[in-house]
């Protein structure tokens, strides 16, 4: 819980950290890159502009690349429509996704098989039945694992909702025909764009702990109120109507939940918690926290100052 309600907002947030894991997670991936025929980079459908890691293109530049909007069912079937089409005047094979659906296993390999049938036919042509292997990779907590066990039938991969489960990579093999290799998520050195920076954070990808979970539960309501108040509002039914800074809304989850200390005080971080809890289980909000028309205006406005 805050002392003082200081959060306004002109409160900036600084995730500038690199963990060493993540750093041995990128050599790894430069390592294994060679043994991989297609790359499949995962993304949340609710902000896959910010989920795009800038050290991707260099890495896999030679590589047989599709993107997986995963998560789309915590989105509006709208916004993934647009961003389908942004990626396609991109020259970017990408799909929708929902990986805990059952039917993401069938989806997933006939995408994963589409995208290395030449090189199938190439090895074939030489006469040898080649094992495809594709590499699942994305920033923390997009589903990359649950895609992996939905695809093997199986418990393969450790999953869960936070960031940093799986440590080091992980082959499962699928078919006589196809592998997968699981990688750690991945994030890169600077995060410099604020506004993307705030919707990683609000998905789960950034450990809460280098955070500030007051600053980015109110942000995120503040940012859900202007794309679908009416679904934020009946899920948490005292909000003020009108606030100053954000930190009152956390105050109206707080009374919404009875989350009051002793002597009248509100437990704001109780209620930040609440909050990016429910939204990251697809409780409050179904919609993209980004969408094609705003790129220029993100890209234009590196700093957070809405
Ligand atoms: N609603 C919804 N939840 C999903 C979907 N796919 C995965 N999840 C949930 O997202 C959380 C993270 O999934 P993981 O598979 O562990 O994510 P990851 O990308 O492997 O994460 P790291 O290993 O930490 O990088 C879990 O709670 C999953 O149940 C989906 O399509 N829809
Ligand atoms: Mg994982």
């Amino acid at each position: 819980m805050t002392e003082s309600n200081s959060i306004n907002t002109d409160t900036r947030i600084n995730i500038n950290w690199y963990p060493g894991h993540m750093a041995k997670a990128r050599r790894m991936l430069e390592e294994n890159i060679k043994l991989v025929d297609i790359v499949v980079e995962i993304v949340d459908a609710r902000c896959p502009l910010a989920c795009r890691n800038p050290d991707f293109e260099s890495l896999f530049k030679n590589k047989i690349r599709i993107v997986i909007m995963n998560k789309s069912d915590l989105s509006s079937s709208e916004n993934n429509k647009a961003w389908l089409r942004y990626f396609k005047l991109q020259g970017i094979t990408a799909f929708e996704l929902v990986s805990t659906a059952a039917s993401a296993r069938k989806i997933a390999v006939s995408l994963i098989e589409n995208a290395g049938r030449d090189t199938i036919k190439k090895y074939l042509d030489k006469g040898i039945r080649k094992v495809l292997r594709a590499m699942v990779i994305g920033v923390p907590n997009v589903g990359k694992s649950t895609l992996i066990n939905r695809i093997a039938g199986a418990s393969r991969a450790q999953v869960g909702d936070r960031p940093g489960v799986t440590r080091s990579k992980q082959w499962v093999k699928v078919s006589d025909y196809l592998e997968l290799m699981d990688t750690p998520g991945l994030l890169w050195g600077k995060l410099e764009n604020e506004t993307l920076a705030m919707h990683l954070a609000y998905i789960g990808s950034i450990r809460d702990d280098v955070l500030d979970v007051e600053l980015i539960a109110s942000m995120l309501l503040k940012d859900l109120l202007l794309r679908c108040p009416e679904q934020v509002r009946s899920r948490y039914k005292k909000l003020p109507e009108e606030f100053n800074t954000s930190y009152e809304l956390l105050e109206g989850v707080c009374r919404s939940r009875g989350f009051v200390l002793s002597g009248g005080v509100f437990d704001t971080e109780r209620a930040s918690r609440i909050v990016l809890d429910e939204y990251r289980a697809g409780k409050i909000a179904f919609t993209a926290l980004e969408t094609p028309d705003e790129i220029e205006s993100i890209l234009n406005k590196p700093n957070y100052d809405k």
